[in-house]
């Protein structure tokens, strides 16, 4: 099919909630929004990169240089038989993987538009809802946390994610499992330890977590193997895994038992499927990780977590929970700790312009 225009959007988006992190706080996002259109439609994607890198590299300044200058120019005003061949096309560009899947996911949801199917059914999805859990920041103290954990157990959330940060670890886990001696839990560190704190992290085993999520640097494989051999509870593993290669290499070495899946992290779509395949090779499970997606992508990711190996509740929780209003018409909620997957062709969700219009802070528009 012929991509006849891009357009992209950059949307400033203020959060419900501070979001704090081992890596920084977060109050707002930054959001470029893709749309391509071709034969009459329109496919969306949006980038999850930060504004500044303190996730993996990429920042959104250099994803708009990139789209600009190197992606778009080269898939726009061209015929492209499927997905795949996109992704080909901009392979030769090294890393930049979420600065690319805008491009590939844009892609898949104009060709699932194209072809009137709803994404996930393209994509070999298997359900129509999906399990969710949520991520919840650094608290101002316990109670606190103690506190929101409750309220997000009651709203039937099936797991509850914990920041944690050297200092704000054993205290914080001890606290929430004593209060809910049988709730899913699970910590994620994003990479504020090393190796030599080997034995702290150990002390958690005795937490009876379902996981430990990127304790260790965010490009590490090999020290996250190590750190392994010394903990009980399976690590897992989110900023390290940028392909289904990083993937395989995590699985074969044990330095991960489970990955969380971030399409636009891996590169799109299709790479995220492959990462997905390697898992279930592996026979490990995978689960739905997010960026705090506007409903753009979050539809996306909601419709790629109905893959069967997508067995772990994921982070795909109600949109409603991050934004007074979303950049889409359509509202994403989950009940019961499950998420349903928008319908209608592509990802089944349509841009509200006029809500865009207010909160943009740039972009620009190509055509072939
Ligand atoms: O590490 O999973 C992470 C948000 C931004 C960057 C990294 C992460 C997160 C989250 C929140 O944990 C996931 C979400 O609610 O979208
Ligand atoms: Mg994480």
């Amino acid at each position: 099919m012929h991509i006849s225009e891009a357009e992209v959007v950059v949307v400033e988006l203020p959060l419900k909630f501070r979001f704090e992190t081992s890596f920084g706080v977060q109050t707002e996002r930054l959001v470029p929004l893709l749309v391509l259109r071709g034969e009459g439609l329109e496919g969306y994607a949006e980038g999850v990169m930060t504004r500044l890198p303190r996730y993996r590299e990429e920042t959104v300044a250099g994803a708009l240089d990139l789209l600009k200058n190197a992606f778009l120019p080269l898939v726009v005003g061209r015929d492209w038989p499927d997905p795949e061949a996109v992704a080909a096309a901009l392979a030769p560009f090294r890393g930049n993987p979420m600065a690319k899947a805008m491009v590939e996911m844009a892609f898949w949801d104009l060709w699932a538009r194209y072809h009137e199917e709803p994404l996930w059914r393209l994509l070999g999805g298997v359900r129509q809802k999906v399990p969710v859990g949520v991520s919840l920041g650094v608290q101002k103290d316990l109670r606190q946390t103690v506190e929101l954990v409750g309220k997000h157990l009651e709203e039937g959330y099936k797991r509850i994610k914990l920041k944690i940060k050297p200092g704000w670890d054993l205290q914080v886990v001890a606290a929430v499992r004593e209060a809910y001696p049988e709730a899913h839990l699970t910590v994620d560190a994003n990479s504020a330890y090393t190796l030599s704190q080997a034995r702290r992290l150990a002390a958690l085993d005795r937490y009876n977590l379902d996981y430990i999520e990127q304790p260790l640097a965010y490009d590490d494989i090999l020290d996250h193997a190590r750190l392994q051999g010394r903990l009980a509870t399976p690590i897992c593993l989110d900023e390290s895994i940028t392909s289904a290669r990083s993937a395989r290499q995590a699985l074969e070495s044990g330095a991960a038992g489970v990955i969380n899946v971030k399409v636009a992290r891996v590169g799109g779509h299709g790479e995220a499927r492959r990462v997905h395949d390697v898992a279930r090779a592996f026979d490990r499970p995978v689960w739905m990780g997010g960026m705090l997606e506007t409903g753009v992508g979050r539809a996306h990711n909601i419709h790629a977590a109905t893959l069967p190996g997508y067995v772990l509740p994921g982070d795909t929780s109600s949109a409603s929970r991050y934004w007074e209003k979303d950049v889409v018409n359509e509202p994403l909620e989950a009940a019961g700790g499950l998420m349903p997957v928008p319908a209608g062709p592509g990802i089944g969700v349509s841009l509200d312009w006029a809500y865009i219009d207010k909160v943009r802070t740039g972009g620009f528009s190509l055509s072939g």
